[in-house]
């Protein structure tokens, strides 16, 4: 047995540690205490083995770069299971494993992986530690680089054992990178067991356990359970003039700009009148009912993994401040001087670099097949502390966060949907969160301009059938006595030539204001067919130079595109059978009447 100077009295955590180490067989054991000295020591190994490059300390101090296999370049849906003993609790929304399988398949893939690795047991809090609002989990992993980026996104270390006692609850998570091998990948849930497997994968979203594993899939199964929500959104605060601050928690499918609008500066026209932005979280949110009856949220995490590509001074000045220092970079381009880049960056673009697969770059380079060659990985990104965000709250370690006044649904769509409409009933706006699309980019895998169903942007995040869900969220409805109101927003409405109409980025605090303006009852709606528009006028457009026919247009609400949408919302429902809530029909059916009464 590997001698490990333990950490804790918890028998079940050592015993488990015990059995998982006999099955990957590392040669050490080292358990993380989250102190700096730690984090330094692991530093400098992973910087002595080149598993991570030091990038110039006087530009960019404490920050690190890291390439990933080729192979390993994002989370891999199709290797993503739920592993529950009936299929129809994973539902049609997730790939299926039974447990005894999973356990099995990946138990072959982890057998003696870690030999001449170290086993580092990484214990986390996602929420502030001892919030009752929080939870535990332990990753044990053979990569250095996943417990740097732990270090920075989770609560880690002896505060968290101390809470977590001699009995306390933890999701078990295991991971190691194994060989990388891609047809040896997976990434095992088992809600009923609260345990994580990750297995072939050294990056992101299939690694960093709390993250969309624990912090969504098997959140999301806990929160059902537990009548709360664990949800794919993030979480801000806009404070108006008067100082008074609404917080709102907003769900947009991966790629949508959820962490540019978490980070949003207020336009002149608006900044004048005294606005400013609060970020609280940029992808993950759990709410749960508190004792005055409404729904509070706290981000889970403690830092942001943000996609590096197009972020600048224009699109987020906040993200640029927030990774000038202890940052990790991965996938983006190297530079000669120890700095970093990647396409849409500030700046001149460098006249040459070391691209994200390691190989010499210069601008302009193609391909044999003619293909222009990225710097940057499209997916690369930077993982940075949210204490460094210029924008941060100040209640990121209030136990219960924050109240949420408004949930903003979004997507993003061409046509058919206005730039912002309100739900008349919280079960209509669990319709509508259930009917969220966005069509796809020529970034994602299938055929662009096709829209993908992403109900609540959780698609790729439920961690059980979604039918059930949409009945947790309707059943949240009937246990708040203060419910949020629900808004959908589309931020992509293009004209006739395929030029975006909305100029979206901080633009759309416009369309917020109009938001807190209707949870506070400052303005009327115009009620519509797919529900209540704001009257044109309610939105504040000062120093924008928007026609006012184009803002008209924004808001057009077409009989043909509405009963396409209806079509196809139709074909996604069928796919769940009888399982649907009752309720999801009768919105559908509803809408439906209202579409077909109306005139072309
Ligand atoms: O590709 C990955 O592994 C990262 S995916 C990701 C990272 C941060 C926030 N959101 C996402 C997502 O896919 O929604
Ligand atoms: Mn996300």
């Amino acid at each position: 047995m590997v001698k490990q100077d333990l950490a804790t009295k918890h028998q079940e955590l050592i015993k488990w540690t015990r059995q998982m180490s006999a099955l990957c067989h590392p040669d050490k054991i080292v358990w993380i205490d989250g102190s700096e000295e730690q984090k330094q020591r692991l530093t400098r190994e992973a910087i002595a083995t080149g598993e991570v490059i030091e990038l110039d300390p006087e530009k960019l101090p404490g920050c690190l770069y890291h390439r990933t296999a080729l192979n390993d370049v994002a989370r891999t849906e199709h290797l993503t299971y739920i592993c529950t003993k009936k299929q129809k609790d994973a539902g049609p929304n997730n790939n299926w494993m039974p447990p005894k399988e999973g356990y099995a398949k990946a138990r072959h893939y982890f057998r003696g992986a870690m030999k001449g690795r170290t086993m580092y047991v990484i214990p986390f809090s996602m929420g502030p530690v001892g919030s009752p609002f929080s939870k535990i989990g332990v990753e044990l992993t053979d990569s250095i680089y996943v417990v740097l980026n732990m270090l920075i996104m989770t609560r880690v270390g002896s505060t968290v054992l101390e809470k977590l006692g001699t009995r306390g609850d933890f999701t078990k998570g295991l991971h190691s990178k194994a060989d990388l091998d891609v047809n040896k990948r997976l990434i095992l849930h088992f809600p009923e067991d609260n345990a994580i497997w990750s297995v072939g994968s050294g990056y992101g979203g299939n690694v960093l356990l709390g993250k969309k594993c624990l912090a969504l899939r098997i959140a999301s199964f806990m929160a059902k359970e537990e009548n709360w929500l664990a949800e794919h959104m993030l979480i801000m605060g806009v404070e108006d003039p008067s100082g008074y601050i609404g917080y709102v928690a907003a769900a947009f499918p991966s790629a949508c700009g959820k962490t540019n609008l978490a980070m949003l500066i207020p336009p002149e026209g608006l900044k004048i009148k005294g606005y400013r932005i609060w970020t609280v979280g940029d992808d993950i949110a759990w709410m749960r009912i508190d004792t005055d009856g409404s729904l509070w949220a706290v981000n889970p995490e403690s830092g942001f993994f943000g996609v590096a590509p197009g972020t600048n001074s224009k699109t987020n000045a906040n993200a640029v401040a927030t990774i000038q220092k202890n940052t990790i970079y991965t996938n983006v381009l190297l530079k000669k001087d120890g700095t970093v880049w990647w396409e849409g960056a500030d700046g001149p673009v460098p006249s040459e670099g070391t691209d994200w697969t390691g190989k010499p770059w210069k601008p302009g380079m193609v391909d044999e097949s003619g293909n222009h060659i990225r710097g940057a990985h499209p997916n690369s990104r930077f993982t940075a502390p949210l204490s460094q965000c210029p924008s941060i709250t100040n209640r990121l370690e209030h136990h219960h966060g924050v109240p949420i006044s408004a949930i903003i649904f979004g997507g993003r769509r061409a046509t058919t949907a206005p730039l912002v409409y309100e739900a008349t009933t919280w079960q209509h706006g669990v319709f509508i969160g259930a009917t969220m699309a966005s069509e796809r980019t020529a970034a994602q895998y299938g055929k662009q301009g096709q829209i993908r169903r992403d109900p609540m942007a959780m698609l790729p995040f439920c961690g059980y059938n979604m039918a059930d869900y949409f009945d947790h969220w309707l059943h949240m409805g009937k246990l708040m006595t203060r419910v949020p109101k629900i808004f959908h927003v589309n931020w992509f409405r293009t004209d006739e030539k395929g030029n975006f109409m909305w100029p979206g980025f901080s633009e759309n605090l416009r369309v917020l204001e109009w938001i807190i303006n209707r949870c506070r009852s400052k303005v009327d709606v115009v009620r519509t067919p797919i529900g209540y528009i704001p009257h044109l006028d309610d939105i504040d457009m000062t120093g924008l130079k928007l026609p006012k026919d184009t803002l008209k247009r924004l808001f057009e609400i077409k009989k043909q595109e509405w009963l396409a949408e209806l079509e196809d919302q139709k074909k996604f429902f069928d796919t769940f059978g009888k399982a649907l809530p009752k309720e999801i029909w009768a919105e559908y059916k509803a809408l439906e009447k209202r579409i077909k009464g109306t005139c072309e």
